[in-house]
C-alpha cells in the first residue's frame, strides 16, 4: 500500500497538450491558438514557464535570423551553413522549413517588447555574425512566455511529466501524459488528442568539469534533464543521430559562450605562447576528414579539434585574447553584457579571479558533452517533414509528427536539424503547433482513449521512490548511505562517471572505441537494474529520480548510436579510436534507433541523407 495515501489524482482533458514550456513549447502554444481558436490547448511545465528552460537566465544573442527583409540571407544559405557545420549530415527539409519562417518569429519577439540592438549606420538589427543578432536579453524568457501564457487555455506549472500515455487499442498512438506536481505531490493525468513534446535537451549525461564548490555548473542548463528524449525513447519513437553529442569551446570555469567574442568583438584564441593555432592543425585534420576540412566557416567540431590537439600537445592554457579587442567603451560594455545577460557566472569568475578582460586574456576550454537538437548538433526524434519540400521517405504524416501517431516535437526534441537556437526552436514549435491543430481537426472527434491499466500501473510506479526511501531509511549505515536504496544524486554521479570514462567524455579527451563502449553498456545495464531501487526523501528528490531515469535512457541511446557508427564523423565532439577517419562511403547516413520498452531491446539502422539544396 502506498504510504502517501492523501495523494489526489487530477485528470485534465484537452485537444493539444504541450509538454515543456521553453522556447519550442511557447511557440507551440502560441501558434496552436492561432489556428485552433476554439481548441483546448494545455501547457505542462516542470518549473514555471516565466523562467524555465535553457533561456531561464536570458540570452545576449538570437543565433538564428536570416534578415530576408534586408536581403542578408536566404533560407537555402542557412541549409548550406548547417550542412557544412554538421559535416554533411542534416535534414535539409526541416532546416529549410525553419529558416523560411524564423524571421517572422524574431519580429514578433521585438513587437512583444524584446530590445534588439540596432546598427547605428543601417538601422538594421546589429549583426553578431552572419546568422546571429545581438539583444538586450535578460528578460527574453518572460517576454516570450507571456505570449504563450495568453494563448494557452491553461498552463500547469510545477508538474514533472514522467511518461507518455498510449491509446488502449493502438500501441503506437499517443493519448496523453502523466506526471506529478513537484510541490503538492498530486498525480496528474493529461488526456489529449495530440501531444507536442518540447522538453529540452540534456546536460549532466557526461561528467561535468565543474566539481567541489562548482558542482552542478554546466554550460547548458543543469535542469535540462533529457526528458525530450527519455519520454520519446520509452514510448518507442524512432531517434536519430544520438551519437552526435556536442562539446563546446567555452570560457573556462564559468562556461561563458564564445560567439560574441569571436564574431562581433573580433577577439581571437591563442595557445599559451600567444600563437594562433587553428591553421597549424589544418593538414592533420584534412587527413582525417578530407574535403570537410575546407568548409567555411570551419565546422564547430573542427574548431574544437584544433583546440583539443593543441592542449594535448601541452601548449595550453588556450586563451581568448579579450584585451586585444576591448579598445572602446562600447565594446567593453558589450563584452560584459554578453555574460551578464546570459552566463552571469562567467562575470563572477572574472570578479573572483581579479580578471579585467580589457587588461588580461581569459582561459578557454572544451566542455563536457551535451545532448541537444538545437545548437551545432542534431540529436533527437525522426520527424515527418514539410509537405511541400520533404523527400517522399521523409514524409509519412503531418509536419513534425514523430513515428508515433499524434506525437509531435519541437526544439531540442527533433533530430537532424541543427542551428535552430532559441528563435528556431520557437519557430519549430509554431510549425508543430499548426500541424497538431490540423491533425486534431482531421480527427473529426475521434479521440484516442487512454489506457486505464497503464495509468494505474504508472501512477504506482511514479511514487515508488518515496516509499522505498521511507521503508529503507531505517537502515542508514552512515550519512545518507543505506543498503536498501540508491539516491538520485548517487545514481547521477555513477552515470556521469561511466559516460565520461567509456563513452567519450573530457577525461579521455573524448576518445572511445568498441571495447570501451561495450564495457560502458555493461555498467549502464547494472545502473539500470539499480534504478528500480531509487529512493526519494521528498518531492524534490522524486523529481531528481525521474530526471535520472530520462537521462539514463538517453545516455544508453548515445552509447548505442556511438557504437553503431563505425567512423569518426565529428572529431572534436568525439573520437572512435578504432575508426579514426570519416568514412563517407559507408556512413553518409543518419543513424536511427528504436527501443522496445517491453523487451528492453534496441534496433539500430541507417536512414538516407537527401540533399535538396
Ligand atoms: O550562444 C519539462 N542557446 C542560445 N540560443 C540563442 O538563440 N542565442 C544564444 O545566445 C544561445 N546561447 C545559449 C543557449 C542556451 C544556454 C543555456 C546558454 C547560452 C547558456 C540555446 C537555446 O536556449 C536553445 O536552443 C533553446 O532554448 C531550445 O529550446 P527547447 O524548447 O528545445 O528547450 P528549452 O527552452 O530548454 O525548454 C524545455 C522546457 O521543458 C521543460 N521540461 N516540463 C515538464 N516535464 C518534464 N519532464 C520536463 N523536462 C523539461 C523545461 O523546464 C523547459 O521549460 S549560446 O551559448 O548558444
Ligand atoms: P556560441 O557562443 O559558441 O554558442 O556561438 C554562438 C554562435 O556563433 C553559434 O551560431 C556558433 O556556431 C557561432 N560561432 C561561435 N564561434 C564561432 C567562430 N569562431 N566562427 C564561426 N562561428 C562561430
Amino acid at each position: 500500500m502506498a504510504l502517501f495515501s492523501s495523494r489526489k489524482t487530477v485528470v485534465v482533458d484537452c485537444d493539444v497538450l504541450v509538454i515543456g514550456g521553453g522556447f519550442g513549447g511557447c511557440g507551440a502554444a502560441y501558434e496552436s491558438r492561432y489556428w485552433g481558436r476554439d481548441l483546448k490547448i494545455v501547457v505542462v511545465e516542470k518549473a514555471n514557464i516565466e523562467r524555465s528552460g535553457a533561456v531561464a537566465h536570458g540570452l545576449s544573442a538570437i543565433n538564428c535570423y536570416m534578415g530576408m527583409q534586408w536581403g542578408e540571407n536566404q533560407p537555402e544559405d542557412h541549409v548550406r551553413y548547417a550542412r557544412g557545420d554538421l559535416m554533411g549530415l542534416v535534414r535539409e527539409d526541416l532546416i529549410y522549413d525553419i529558416a523560411r519562417h524564423v524571421d517572422s518569429t524574431v519580429h514578433k519577439f521585438e513587437e512583444w517588447g524584446l530590445p534588439i540592438m540596432k546598427d547605428p549606420q543601417t538601422g538594421h538589427y546589429l549583426r553578431e555574425g552572419r546568422w546571429q543578432i545581438m539583444i538586450h536579453g535578460e528578460s527574453y524568457k518572460p517576454i516570450v512566455a507571456e505570449a504563450a501564457a495568453k494563448s494557452a487555455t491553461a498552463v500547469y506549472n510545477r508538474i514533472m511529466v514522467t511518461h507518455l500515455l498510449m491509446d488502449r487499442k493502438r500501441p503506437n498512438r499517443v493519448a496523453g501524459a502523466i506526471g506529478f506536481n513537484v510541490r503538492d505531490g498530486h498525480c496528474h493525468v493529461f488526456r489529449a488528442k495530440a501531444v507536442i513534446v518540447a522538453a529540452g535537451g540534456a546536460s549532466h549525461i557526461f561528467r561535468p568539469r565543474a566539481i567541489g564548490e562548482g558542482t552542478g555548473r554546466t554550460w547548458y542548463a543543469p535542469w535540462s534533464s533529457a526528458s525530450a528524449y527519455g519520454l520519446l525513447i520509452e514510448a518507442g519513437a524512432k531517434m536519430v543521430q544520438m551519437e552526435n553529442r556536442i562539446v563546446l569551446a567555452r570560457f573556462k570555469d564559468g562556461y561563458g559562450p564564445v560567439g560574441a567574442w569571436f564574431l562581433l568583438l573580433k577577439a581571437y584564441a591563442t595557445n599559451a605562447y600567444g600563437e594562433k593555432y587553428e591553421e597549424a592543425w589544418f593538414d592533420a585534420t584534412k587527413a582525417l576528414v578530407g574535403a570537410y576540412a575546407d568548409v567555411k566557416p570551419m565546422p564547430t567540431c573542427l574548431r574544437n579539434h584544433a583546440m583539443i590537439e593543441e592542449m594535448k600537445a601541452g601548449r595550453g592554457p588556450i586563451y581568448m585574447q579579450t584585451q586585444a579587442c576591448l579598445d572602446t567603451k562600447e565594446k567593453e560594455d558589450i563584452g560584459w553584457e554578453d555574460f551578464l545577460d546570459m552566463t552571469v557566472g562567467q562575470a563572477v569568475v572574472w570578479a573572483s579571479q581579479n580578471i579585467d578582460p580589457k587588461e588580461r586574456a581569459s582561459e578557454l576550454i572544451t566542455s563536457e558533452p551535451y545532448v541537444m537538437g538545437s545548437h551545432a548538433t542534431c540529436s533527437g526524434a525522426w520527424a515527418s517533414g514539410p509537405e511541400d519540400c520533404a523527400p517522399a521517405d521523409y514524409q509519412w504524416g503531418y509536419n513534425r509528427m514523430t513515428t508515433i501517431e499524434g506525437l509531435f516535437g519541437a526544439g531540442d526534441t527533433i533530430g537532424g536539424s541543427a542551428h535552430k537556437f532559441s528563435s528556431g526552436s520557437f519557430t519549430e514549435g509554431r510549425i508543430a503547433g499548426k500541424s497538431a491543430v490540423r491533425y486534431v481537426m482531421d480527427l473529426n472527434g475521434a479521440a484516442p482513449a487512454a489506457d486505464a491499466a497503464q495509468i494505474e500501473r504508472l501512477a504506482a510506479m511514479i511514487f515508488r521512490p518515496l516509499d522505498t526511501y521511507r521503508i529503507n531509511r531505517n537502515e542508514i549505515v552512515a550519512g545518507t548511505v543505506a543498503p536498501g536504496y540508491l539516491l538520485p544524486l548517487h545514481g547521477l554521479q555513477r552515470l556521469e562517471k561511466l559516460m565520461d570514462e567509456y563513452v567519450g567524455g573530457y577525461s579521455t579527451f573524448y576518445v572511445t572505441s568498441e571495447p570501451l563502449l561495450e564495457r560502458g553498456l555493461e555498467l549502464l545495464a547494472m545502473l539500470k537494474e539499480d534504478l528500480a531501487h531509487l529512493g526519494a526523501e521528498d518531492l524534490h528528490q522524486l523529481q531528481r529520480a525521474w530526471e535520472l531515469q530520462h537521462r539514463v535512457l538517453t545516455a544508453e541511446a548515445v552509447a548505442r548510436h556511438t557504437l553503431f557508427r563505425r567512423e569518426t564523423r565529428w572529431p572534436g565532439y568525439y573520437y572512435r579510436a578504432d575508426h579514426p577517419r570519416l568514412d563517407d562511403a559507408e556512413w553518409h547516413v543518419f543513424t536511427a534507433s528504436e527501443f522496445d520498452a517491453k523487451t528492453g531491446d534496441w534496433r539500430l539502422g541507417k536512414l538516407p541523407v537527401h540533399h535538396i539544396v
